[in-house]
């Protein structure tokens, strides 16, 4: 997936580069700046002290030393002063220039912290909307793998009322299937076939599938092929593959622009185009109906085609269906709340 949230130590990532939310002196400072010099080692200060400082919204390379990361590049962010002292331009700057320079040392992947977004002030669901549009405006162009790392549970990486709003759609559909006794009980079976979909496993229809193994052996016992079941075969339906490209043709999109904006890489697009049965993982399948901008039934029968539903006892299934009975599509948007709630994010 080009480019995803997680909640970790920066200093802990194994990528090609990490990045310093430094002060125009980059000669190390506290947060997350202290941390990586502590972790890198006095070896990385004597560096930085031959490169002369770095102005707002500049970058700077140096190498990595004690850190897995083979380099750090060292950028800074602007003080917030209200917003309307050109913060944001700034900000979007430091993630261009750091990704500028990634790409000429020709790092593949690339952590980046919310810069800004502690000591300097500025707020973050805020500072990481620029991360986000930012980085996915640099990816509709390059092949990079991008990590931005929310390290504490502060205030709120989407909007409150959007918080409020997907918090009360997820209570009133989730109360409401676990107050029915018969839905209860459904929702026992399913959950028990739903054990082994980790989001990228088994589906719980797979799971379920060696109960239908068991019926058909018994059913079977007599003949090797019971009647009718080569026609069937022959009439099997459209795949997942292949409705995946058709509706691609029908919005008018190309390839690229759907893959880019279903945050999925171009390789994994490439596999599922030249393999009509190709098994999907539920966050790729529902990353394209996002993209595709499909309807709540589109949605379902995309998900249908690779094994998948859309459960009212699972928190991510109703987040995916709020957005989409609501009609916003926006993956930024939709991984921002999905990370907020401590769910998988979609995508590749
Ligand atoms: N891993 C990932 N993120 C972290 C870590 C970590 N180990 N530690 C903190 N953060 P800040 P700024 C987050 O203050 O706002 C320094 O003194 C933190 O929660 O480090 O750009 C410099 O020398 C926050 O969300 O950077 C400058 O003087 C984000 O990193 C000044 O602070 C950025 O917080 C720069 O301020």
């Amino acid at each position: 997936m080009p480019i995803t949230i997680v909640r970790n130590d920066i200093t802990k990532m194994e990528c090609d580069a990490i990045v310093n939310a430094a002060n125009s002196t980059l000669l190390g400072g506290g947060g997350v700046d202290g941390a990586i010099h502590r972790a890198a080692g006095p070896k990385l200060l004597a560096e930085c002290r031959t490169l002369g400082g770095c102005d707002t919204g500049r970058a700077k390379i140096t190498g990595g030393y004690d850190l897995p990361a083979r380099y750090v590049i060292h950028t800074v962010g602007p003080i917030w002063q209200g917003g309307s002292c050109g913060e944001r331009e700034l900000l979007a700057s430091c993630y261009r220039e750091s990704l500028r320079l990634a790409e000429e040392h020709g790092c593949g992947t690339v952590a980046f912290p919310l810069i800004s977004a502690g000591a300097y002030g500025y707020p973050r669901a805020e500072a990481l909307r620029v991360a986000m549009d930012t980085c996915s405006d640099f990816l509709t162009e390059h092949d990079m793998m991008i990590y931005i790392v929310v390290f504490d549970r502060g205030s709120l990486l989407v909007s409150e009322k959007l918080y409020a709003d997907i918090r009360r759609f997820v209570d009133d559909n989730y109360v409401s299937e676990h107050t029915d006794n018969t839905s209860r009980r459904h929702f026992r079976l399913f959950s028990r076939a739903a054990k082994s979909d980790s989001m990228g496993g088994a589906s719980a229809m797979a799971a379920a599938m060696p109960m239908a193994a068991q019926l058909n052996e018994a059913v079977c016992e007599e003949s090797a092929v019971p009647d009718g079941l080569a026609e069937a075969m022959a009439q099997i339906d459209e795949s997942f593959s292949q409705m995946l490209l058709r509706k691609i043709d029908e919005k008018g999109l190309t390839d690229a622009q759907c893959y880019k904006k279903a945050n999925i890489d171009r390789k994994l697009f490439s596999k599922i185009r030249s393999d009509v049965d190709y098994k999907p993982k539920k966050i790729t399948v529902i990353a394209f109906a996002a993209a595709l901008e499909l309807s709540i039934d589109e949605t379902r029968d995309m998900l249908m085609k690779a094994g998948f539903a859309l459960s009212h006892s699972s928190k991510f299934d109703i987040i995916i269906e709020y957005f989409i009975t609501h009609g916003r599509y926006d993956i930024i948007e939709i991984n921002e709340a999905l990370f907020e709630f401590d769910q998988p994010l979609i995508g590749g």
